[in-house]
């Protein structure tokens, strides 16, 4: 059930032994707030634990705390009182974590996500916020919780990767603020650039050749879309981890407002990534086709597919989407 800050914090406060979630597929901001939330709660003197069902990307390992965080078979025998899941809009997105919980249930969910659904006893999701890590310094704060140069860094992490390093529409005076102060707690924001932005590899690079050689751009230039194939990403010696990054350059065309990247990993299973620049909201499309997200990003998957059959279907919804976004701002 939806509600404040305050009824986290309580909850929190009564705690003992806790569990922090991130999701499947994680990203800077699930990575950063399970690790800051252990730093908060270790330095509030209760045990915990974190645990994402997923390979962590390793070069987030260098960010500290990151590398604590476990895997569910880690994990079988932990006794807890309270769990909390960050960065999940729904239950499915903690993948085997779920085996975890109690009446597979969390009781406190921390969220920012549009599409949200509340499946906690205690939820709290505001799409407002850039970053569930920005909740969780906000958190922190209230708490009084006094931060060390480790615990800013990894905090830091999620605030810088979910607002694509301070220039996304979600960025506000907030967001600065709070990575300000971060940094005067000893945050280290050229270490975490370098750490997301500078780890690509050669084969990544001609994967993404060959992504742009599908590239495709209509509707007067603002639609643009391209795929990356499973035997794509065979001959080249990539998984789909390797994509990271590749819908964001797509949106970065000069005129696109809506970008959109079809991956067809494993065989069968179509994943695709939506971005949009100025005024669609993207997470629309997501949803018809299962998935969500936020209004300047979103996603979906789908298994047993055929990639061309997906990508026409889709190609078709995102059109008209963008045209009823376009119609809008013509009478505005
Ligand atoms: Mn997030």
């Amino acid at each position: 059930m939806l509600k404040t800050l305050d009824d986290v914090i309580e909850r929190i406060k009564a705690a003992k032994r806790v569990l922090v979630i991130g999701h499947i597929k994680p990203d800077g901001d699930a990575i950063s707030s399970v690790a800051t939330m252990m730093g908060i709660l270790r330095k509030m003197g209760k045990v915990v634990e974190g645990c994402i069902d997923d390979e962590i990307p390793w070069f987030y390992k260098s960010i500290p705390g990151v590398s604590e965080i476990k895997n569910v078979e880690q994990l079988r025998s932990y006794e807890y009182d309270t769990s909390i899941t960050v960065d999940a809009s729904e239950i499915s997105r903690i993948g085997a974590s779920v085996e975890l919980l109690k009446d597979k249930k969390p009781d406190i969910t921390l969220d920012h996500h549009k599409t949200n659904v509340g499946f906690g006893e205690i939820d709290f999701y505001d799409h407002r916020y850039a970053a569930v890590a920005e909740i969780v310094y906000e958190m922190a704060k209230k708490m009084g919780v006094e931060y060390d140069p480790d615990l800013a860094e990894v905090n830091l992490l999620g605030i810088a990767t979910d607002t694509g390093f301070f220039k996304y529409s979600n960025v506000d005076a907030k967001v600065f603020r709070y990575a300000s102060e971060l940094v005067e707690n000893g945050a280290n924001i050229q270490h975490i650039a370098s750490v997301v932005l500078e780890h690509r590899t050669i084969k990544e690079f001609k994967l993404f050749s060959a992504m742009i050689d599908t590239l495709k751009v209509e509707e007067n230039g603002k639609l643009a879309w391209a795929y990356v194939s499973a035997e794509m990403l065979k001959s080249h010696n990539c998984t789909d981890e390797d994509v990271r990054g590749f819908v964001g350059e797509l949106r970065s065309i000069y005129g696109v407002e809506v970008a959109i990247l079809f991956t067809e990993w494993p065989e069968k299973q179509v994943n695709i990534s939506f971005r949009s620049k100025d005024y669609v909201d993207v997470s629309e499309i997501a949803v018809e086709f299962g998935g969500g997200g936020h209004a300047r990003a979103s996603g979906c998957s789908r298994k047993n597919v055929d990639l061309s059959e997906m990508m026409k279907s889709v190609i078709e919804k995102s059109r008209d989407v963008l045209k009823k976004y376009e119609a809008i701002s013509n009478l505005s």
